[in-house]
């Protein structure tokens, strides 16, 4: 239940890439990323869904791990690897007994009491953010910065810990000294453009600090 992430873990965007989200899991697979989740905010489950699949046989073809955001439904039905929920999303618990032991539930928190009560939940990683603005997101929590990272790495021991939240390629190294175990990251490598999407996920990858 708790699993071992990249530093890097890129979520889809179909309208700031202009791509469907499997052309985008294609582009980033091919970039070095082993984890992706698909974020889609605007298309109703049911395309959503149609889109998931087709985004998951990419995966399964590129050999990378593939979360669905808010939907477990969806990530049930597909047999996706696992789901990443939000504060009003599926309690981590109820989406544990959909998906079982096996699936990786990712659930986002915004402030470290949100994050010392999700350390609780049966969840894999915890994300926190934004910790810097962002214009991804309709309507974000406040930014937590650096600080409110450190802070929450306190509060929340040694569970993995996912950073989001206008992260720009010099920020990268700072936030995982902050105590994150993975950045999360959208626009850094979707708002070039299809065709800098994959050499954008190479050079940030290429770009990490070396380990202690
Ligand atoms: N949750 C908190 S910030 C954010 C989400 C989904 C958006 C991150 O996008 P970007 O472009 O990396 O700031
Ligand atoms: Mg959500």
């Amino acid at each position: 239940m708790r699993i071992d992430l990249p530093k890097i873990y890129p979520l889809t965007d179909a309208r700031l890439s202009g791509l469907s989200h499997a052309e985008q899991v294609r582009r980033l697979a091919a970039g070095g990323a082993t984890l992706i989740q698909l974020r889609e905010k605007h298309s109703s489950p049911r395309e959503f869904y149609v889109e998931a699949e087709e985004a998951l046989r990419a995966a399964r073809e590129s050999g990378v791990r593939l979360v669905v955001n808010d939907r477990a439904d969806i990530a049930l039905a597909l047999g996706a690897d696992g789901v990443h929920l939000g504060q009003d999303d599926l309690p981590p618990a109820a989406a544990r007994r959909l998906l079982g032991e096996r699936a990786v539930i990712g659930f986002s928190t915004h402030s470290v009491e949100q994050a010392r009560a999700a350390a609780r939940l049966p969840i894999d990683y915890l994300a926190i953010g934004p910790i810097f603005q962002t214009s991804s997101k309709e309507n974000p929590d406040p930014a937590v910065g650096l600080e409110g990272l450190r802070r929450v790495r306190e509060a929340v021991g040694r569970i993995p810990l996912v950073a989001i939240g206008g992260v720009r390629p010099e920020n990268v190294p700072e936030i995982l000294r902050a105590g994150a175990d993975s950045v999360a990251v959208i626009s850094l490598l979707l708002a070039g453009g299809p065709s800098e999407i994959e050499g954008r996920t190479r050079a940030i990858l290429a770009a990490l600090p070396p380990e202690p």
